[in-house]
C-alpha cells in the first residue's frame, strides 16, 4: 500500500504540499480539480498543471478524488450521454497524464451527510457527527443553512453553495428514481466507461454512500456487501472496483468491515481508513483513528487489507480538529497526520508479523 493524504489544491486547502511532504511515510496525494463541475470535461492542460505543482513538492498524484458524476448521469436525464462523453474524455486525459485511479460516488443529491460539523468531545477536540433524530427533524434545504456556520470558511465536498440553492429541484430529479433504477443507471455509466479504463489501465473506485442508508427518502445503493458484490459482479471488470471507506460502511453496525474487505479481494483500489465512535445505534461521531478511541478494531481492518494483498493508495480519513487548527472540518493537517502515522505503524507491525 502507499500512504497518501487528500489535498484539495492550493486555491482551496489550508494544508500545503510542503506540510504533507513532511508527514513521515506519506508519498502521494489524492487530489482533484475542486472547482470543476460534475459533467464538465477536464482538459489535459489543467490536469498537467496540477500534476506539475504536486511533483514540484516532491510528492506525486496517487489518484483523483473525485471526478464527480453528474445528476444527469445518475438520473438518466437528457444530458446523460453528453456528460458520459465528457467523462470518457476526462479519463483519457488523465490516462495520458499517467494517472490511474479515480474515486467517484453515485449518491443522489448529497455526498456524505452529517448533522454537526463541530461536536465537542471530552478532550476539547471537535468532530463531525451524525444523529438520525436530527435528520428526521429537518428539511434537506434547511440542513445546509444549519451547517454553514461551522465550515471554517471552506467549501465542503458535495455541499457546494451553488448546488444547495437548487436543492429542491435536485430532489425533483430523483422523484421517480428508486434503488433499481439507480443501479441500472450506474451499470449504464460503468459499461460506457470500461473501454477507456481498459485502454489506460484506470481503476475506478466507487465511494460508499455515507451514511450507508437512505437519507431524506433518497435511494442509496453502495451501502453493504450484497450491493457492492452485485455492482462488481454485474460489470465484472477489474477496473470496476471500490474505495473501501471504513467510516462510511461502518456507519451501519451490521456491516462486518474485515469480512467485506476479504470479499472484495482484487477489487479494492483505494482505502479510506478511519474510526467512528457510536453513542447509540443512531448517533455516532468521528473519533481519532486509534482503535481505543472508537468502535472499530483498526488492526483487524488493516490486517484484512494486508491479507487480500491490497497494494493501492490508502489515506487517513476525516480527522478531528485539534490544537486550535482552523481548516475544513475533517480535513485539517494535525489529526490526519496522526492518523497516517498510526496506520503506518499498524501496517509495519502486520508486515513484520507475517515474515
Ligand atoms: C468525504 C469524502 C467524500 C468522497 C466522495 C467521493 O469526506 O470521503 O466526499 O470524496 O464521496 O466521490
Amino acid at each position: 500500500m502507499e500512504m497518501t493524504l487528500r489535498w484539495y489544491g492550493s486555491k482551496f486547502d489550508t494544508v500545503t504540499l510542503k506540510q504533507i511532504r513532511q508527514i513521515p511515510g506519506v508519498t502521494g496525494v489524492i487530489t482533484t480539480l475542486y472547482d470543476a463541475q460534475a459533467g464538465e470535461l477536464w482538459t489535459r492542460d489543467r490536469i498537467k498543471a496540477l500534476k506539475d505543482e504536486v511533483n514540484a513538492s516532491g510528492l506525486h498524484i496517487s489518484g483523483i478524488e473525485s471526478v464527480n458524476v453528474s445528476d444527469a448521469i445518475k438520473t438518466a436525464g437528457p444530458e446523460r450521454d453528453e456528460h458520459i462523453d465528457n467523462y470518457i474524455k476526462t479519463l483519457e486525459n488523465l490516462g495520458e497524464e499517467d494517472i490511474h485511479l479515480v474515486c467517484y460516488n453515485f449518491m443522489p443529491v448529497f455526498d456524505w451527510t452529517r448533522t454537526e460539523l463541530a461536536r465537542v468531545r471530552p478532550d476539547g477536540s471537535t468532530v463531525l457527527a451524525y444523529n438520525q433524530a436530527a435528520v428526521d427533524a429537518i428539511k434537506p434545504e434547511e440542513m445546509f443553512d444549519k451547517l454553514s456556520g461551522d465550515t471554517n470558511g471552506s467549501i465542503m465536498p458535495g455541499w457546494e453553495p451553488e448546488r444547495m440553492v437548487h436543492v429542491k429541484e435536485l430532489f425533483e430529479l430523483y422523484s421517480d428514481i428508486d434503488e433499481e433504477k439507480l443501479f441500472e443507471n450506474l451499470f449504464y455509466f460503468l459499461r460506457a466507461i470500461m473501454p477507456v479504463c481498459d485502454k489506460y489501465d484506470i481503476k475506478m473506485a466507487i465511494h460508499p454512500d455515507d451514511p450507508a442508508w437512505s437519507v431524506f427518502g433518497l435511494p442509496r445503493i453502495i451501502i453493504n456487501k450484497k450491493n457492492i458484490l452485485r455492482m462488481t459482479g454485474t460489470v465484472d471488470n477489474v477496473h470496476n472496483g471500490v474505495t473501501f471507506c471504513s467510516g462510511s460502511y461502518g456507519t451501519n453496525l451490521e456491516n462486518d468491515l474485515p469480512d467485506m474487505i476479504r470479499s472484495l479481494k482484487g477489487r479494492i483500489h483505494f482505502a479510506h481508513v478511519r474510526n467512528l465512535k457510536f453513542n447509540s445505534q443512531s448517533d455516532f461521531e468521528e473519533s481519532a483513528h486509534l482503535s481505543s478511541d472508537g468502535t472499530f478494531d483498526m488492526y483487524e481492518i488493516m490486517k484484512a487489507l494486508y491479507d487480500i494483498g491490497f497494494d493501492g493508495p490508502i489515506r487517513p480519513d476525516h480527522g478531528r480538529m485539534i490544537w486550535d487548527e482552523v481548516a475544513m472540518p475533517g480535513y485539517g493537517l494535525y489529526d490526519r497526520a496522526l492518523g497516517a502515522t498510526y496506520l503506518n505503524g499498524l501496517w509495519e507491525a502486520i508486515v513484520k508479523n507475517n515474515r
